[in-house]
């Protein structure tokens, strides 16, 4: 607990992924709740960096908190305040009663990629270990889970090989399915700093079917349509093959499936590619010219690429490319999977998926849950062997009534969710729906029975990696409001109610940390030598970093030729069974939901510069509201005209699943065929516009990620003609 606070504080951002260091600073006048914010000119990832959500994050931190948890019987009643203690008896007594009825597969908990590593780290264990269900999943699901299986799938494991000096180092970056410019902003201006100083030094070639803020400064845009990035990736391969530009050495020491690989390129023409991806074929010549002669390759990608029912062939079709030209493991070059929230890393090193354990282990295999099981002082087959349900099929479960308790914590599925209203539907069959929220009022809490009250970021202690595996610790700066608890501390309550003390009883957030990364040792996300001392004193810190490493010393790239993943074998360069990555000849597929002629746009929702996912917290800045008032649904002239919409008239967005208005946004800057939402105003906002009612959920076979960049719509003018006169 912290109390009077009077210096400044530092932390990792809270927002996304890029994880910049921030300095903040009490608030000037008792009474006064805002903090101030600036970068930290020494954090090694951001240098001082910061874009208008970090500055601005000090103004959020207090206003329309939870401070008691919330009760109700039924979900037509209001909720009332009850003690944590009898909190704590409606869980056990829900717990208990689904054993009892439904086995350990009745229970599942729904978390997040803003959890702090401690937080997961403790939810895990109560599900997995204590309580036997591997039903823990997480927003990562619909956010990282694709990268995730690809590179596991390529290179044997997950983890960005890349760091944020690549960036200063590449020839050629290739921006696949990300708007860097609106949602990893201090990246995007580490590149156009660079792009400014010398134009020549460094190209920049976008592919996305709208112009965004980040192909503004391309000197390539291919637009293409939603869905191709694969066919684009295998056509840039043929062309690769072609002009002879395979590293050949590389690959004949370090890769397998080439062969089969070479194959399936020679069927993608550019021709067959031009028409499929609806490019030119001078621009994919120019982008396979430019990869073929760049001395430092790197690759970012984002949501464009992850959010699709063939997100991980994707992934792969990305890494293929790097591995066939040897653009790995050196600096400048490399798949660089930008993670979007702040600790989805930590989330994935703490095993934080359905299919995870803690130190990048999997619940499929044997060795490693024996190995977490007398880690966590549990006895041998107390982990399930299967992996458990990823979240749409905890919502699968809920439609048949195989949960008793669904706990949601550190997001808020009922706007960010495919198929909303199926959602809702199948929460109302779950007897008691939990959720953990550090604000009131969200639409998932207009589901709950139990609400929560969360300690949030700033209020507890705890680290978080961001997307280059550095480590922040973020030290608890302000007392938490009224009774508000940090996650890992609730979890680890219940884990002790349940009877495991041995194994839930922490001191503080510091010992959870050392638990977990003592069982990180000898794994590719080794950080048996961090502890928040040590990073309390010597700041911010990469992974790897084994027992004994000095600070500073971390790994900035994986699989290089020095640096091996720990405890390789030699000659062993990727954590694959015989060290080799795997090349990947996936075919592509396409959409899951195609346009036709009921339907016959795209649409893909995505996000805001100045706004946060479902607003609990950016809904709140003025400066924010005022850049960002409300949703627009961009549409193309064309398309426009097509379907009688005029630029700033309300519309009606149709699919399969349901209907949403918002106002529209005529411009040239879409693919025609292509309409944009933003994912932000949930049924609570004033200018709801639940995008996600109209999203499907089908998904990647592999990541069960699902296809939350395109459903298949039609659009009319609103209210419709006859029904206004
Ligand atoms: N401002 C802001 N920043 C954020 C967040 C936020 O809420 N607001 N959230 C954070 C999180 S959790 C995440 S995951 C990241 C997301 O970061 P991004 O992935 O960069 O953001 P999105 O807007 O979801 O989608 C990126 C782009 O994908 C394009 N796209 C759609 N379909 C396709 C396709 O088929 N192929 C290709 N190549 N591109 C396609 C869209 O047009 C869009 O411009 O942002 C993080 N940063
Ligand atoms: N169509 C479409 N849908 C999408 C996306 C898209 O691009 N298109 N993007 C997807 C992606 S990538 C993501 S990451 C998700 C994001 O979607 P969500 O995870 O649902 O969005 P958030 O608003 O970030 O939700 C986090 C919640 O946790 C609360 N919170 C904050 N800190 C704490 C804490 O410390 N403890 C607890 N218990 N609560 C806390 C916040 O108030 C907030 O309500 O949306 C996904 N949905
Ligand atoms: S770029 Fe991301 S991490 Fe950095 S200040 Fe902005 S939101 Fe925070
Ligand atoms: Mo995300």
């Amino acid at each position: 607990m912290v109390s009077a606070p009077a210096a400044a504080a530092l932390a990792q951002c809270p927002y996304c992924g890029v994880g910049c260091g921030l300095e903040l600073k009490p608030p000037a006048a008792a009474g006064d709740p805002h903090w101030t914010t600036r970068g930290d000119r020494l954090h090694p990832s951001s240098l001082g960096q910061v874009c208008v959500k970090g500055a601005t994050v000090g103004e959020t931190l207090h206003h329309n908190r939870l401070t008691t948890p919330l009760w109700r019987e039924r979900r037509d009643q209001p909720f009332q305040p009850i003690s944590w203690e009898a909190a704590f008896e409606q869980l056990l007594t829900q717990i208990r009663r689904t054993l009892a009825d439904q086995g350990p597969a009745g229970l599942a908990i729904y978390g997040s990629g803003q959890f702090l590593t401690e937080d997961y780290y403790v939810a895990n264990k109560l599900l997995k270990g204590a309580l036997g269900s591997n039903n823990f999943d997480a927003n990562s699901r619909l956010c990282m889970s694709s990268a995730v299986a690809g590179y596991a799938r390529s290179l044997g494991s997950d983890g960005p090989p890349c760091c944020y000096d690549d960036l200063d180092a590449a020839d050629l970056v290739v921006l696949i399915g990300t708007n860097t410019a609106e949602c990893h902003p201090v990246l995007f201006q580490r590149l156009l700093k660079r792009k400014r100083k010398d134009r020549q030094a460094l190209r920049l070639v976008v592919v996305d079917p709208r112009a965004t803020a980040t192909s503004d400064a391309a000197d390539l845009h291919l637009a293409l349509r939603p869905g191709t990035d694969l066919v684009l990736l295998h056509g840039v391969g043929h062309l690769l093959l072609q002009a002879a530009a395979i590293n050949q050495g590389f690959v004949a020491a370090h890769t397998q499936g080439f062969a089969e690989l070479a194959a399936l390129w020679q069927v993608w023409t550019p021709q067959r590619v031009s028409d499929l991806c609806g490019i030119s074929e001078a621009d994919l010549h120019q982008l396979a010219q430019w990869w073929a002669g760049s001395a430092g390759v790197l690759s970012l990608w984002s949501m464009g690429v992850n959010q699709s029912s063939e997100g991980t062939a994707t992934v792969a079709g990305i890494i293929n490319l790097h591995l066939v030209t040897g653009q790995i493991g050196r600096k400048g070059a490399g798949p660089f999977s930008l993670t979007g929230q702040p600790n989805a890393m930590g989330g994935r090193e703490a095993g934080g998926l359905a299919q995870l354990l803690p130190g990048y282990r999997v619940v499929a295999n044997a060795e490693h849950r024996a190995e977490v099981e007398r880690h966590w002082g549990f006895a041998p087959g107390s982990i399930a062997a299967e992996p458990g349900l990823a979240v749409w099929q905890q919502i699968e479960a809920m439609e048949r009534g195989d949960l008793g308790l669904w706990w949601v914590a550190a997001t808020n599925p009922l706007v960010s969710m495919p198929s909303l209203d199926r959602v809702r539907a199948a929460v109302a069959n779950c007897p008691l729906v939990v959720l953990s929220e550090a604000y009131a009022d969200t639409e998932t809490a207009e589901v709950a029975h139990l609400v929560l009250p969360a300690a949030q970021w700033s209020e507890k202690s705890g680290v978080m990696t961001n997307s280059e595996r550095r480590v922040t610790l973020c030290a608890a700066f302000r007392d938490p409001p009224g009774e508000a608890r940090a996650d890992w501390a609730i979890f680890a309550e219940l884990g002790r109610r349940l009877g495991f003390v041995d194994q839930f009883s922490y001191g503080s957030a510091a010992e959870v940390y050392a638990e977990f990364t003592a069982l990180t040792a000898g794994r590719v996300c080794e950080v048996s030598g961090l502890s928040h001392d040590l990073l309390a004193q010597h700041g911010p810190q990469q992974w790897p970093f084994p027992a004994g490493t000095q600070p500073g010393g971390g790994q900035a790239r994986l699989y290089g030729e020095v640096c091996a993943f720990p405890a390789a074998p030699a000659g062993h360069r990727f954590p694959t069974g015989n060290g080799r990555a795997r090349l990947w000849a996936d075919l592509p597929l396409g959409l899951a939901e195609p346009p036709c002629d009921a339907y016959p746009l795209v649409l893909t929702v995505g996000r805001y510069l100045g706004h946060w996912h479902t607003m609990t917290r950016t809904a709140h800045v003025a400066r924010i509201v005022k850049q960002h008032p409300e949703p627009l649904l961009e549409v193309h002239p064309t398309d426009g005209e097509r379907h009688g919409l005029v630029d700033g008239a309300m519309a009606q967005v149709s699919s399969r699943r349901g209907s949403v208005t918002a106002r529209v946004q005529l411009t040239d800057r879409i693919r025609p065929g292509t309409v944009f939402l933003p994912m932000h105003w949930g049924a609570t906002q004033a200018k709801a516009c639940e995008a996600n009612r109209l999203m499907h959920e089908l998904g990647c076979p592999h990541s069960k990620q699902p296809e939350l960049k395109a459903a298949a719509v039609w659009v009319a003018p609103w209210p419709r003609p006859e029904a206004s006169t």
